[in-house]
């Protein structure tokens, strides 16, 4: 399986498993961080947005105050690959590292 390619409605089902914060909204997925200000809300923006250029592949962010929402997809694809899974585990990371 490509890293591009779209991923089976099992697939999703099985890999959001493994990532309980996140909530799949037809060809996306989706989580909110609660950041303890907003300074460790930006850095968590910034650790994300590291290695979502390494990995060429990046959310869309909406950053209001100590709230980030991000949502997941694949643009080129059109959907929801691996991916898009691997990104959302980053993320979770990212927002732990500011717990
Ligand atoms: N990020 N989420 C997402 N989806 C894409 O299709 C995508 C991207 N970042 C970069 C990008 N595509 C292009 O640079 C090529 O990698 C396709």
């Amino acid at each position: 399986m490509g890293t591009r390619d779209l991923l089976s409605d099992e697939q999703i089902t099985t890999g959001l498993l493994a990532l309980p914060e996140w909530q799949r909204e037809g060809g996306s997925i989706q989580r909110t961080v609660q950041a303890k200000d907003f300074p460790a809300a930006i850095r968590i923006v910034d650790a994300v947005a590291v290695q979502a250029e390494a990995m060429d592949h990046h959310p869309d962010i909406d950053i209001r105050w100590r709230t980030l929402h991000f949502t997941l997809s694949t643009h080129s694809a059109g959907g929801l690959t691996a991916l898009d899974l691997r990104l959302a585990s980053l993320i979770d990371a990212a927002a732990a590292a500011e717990a």
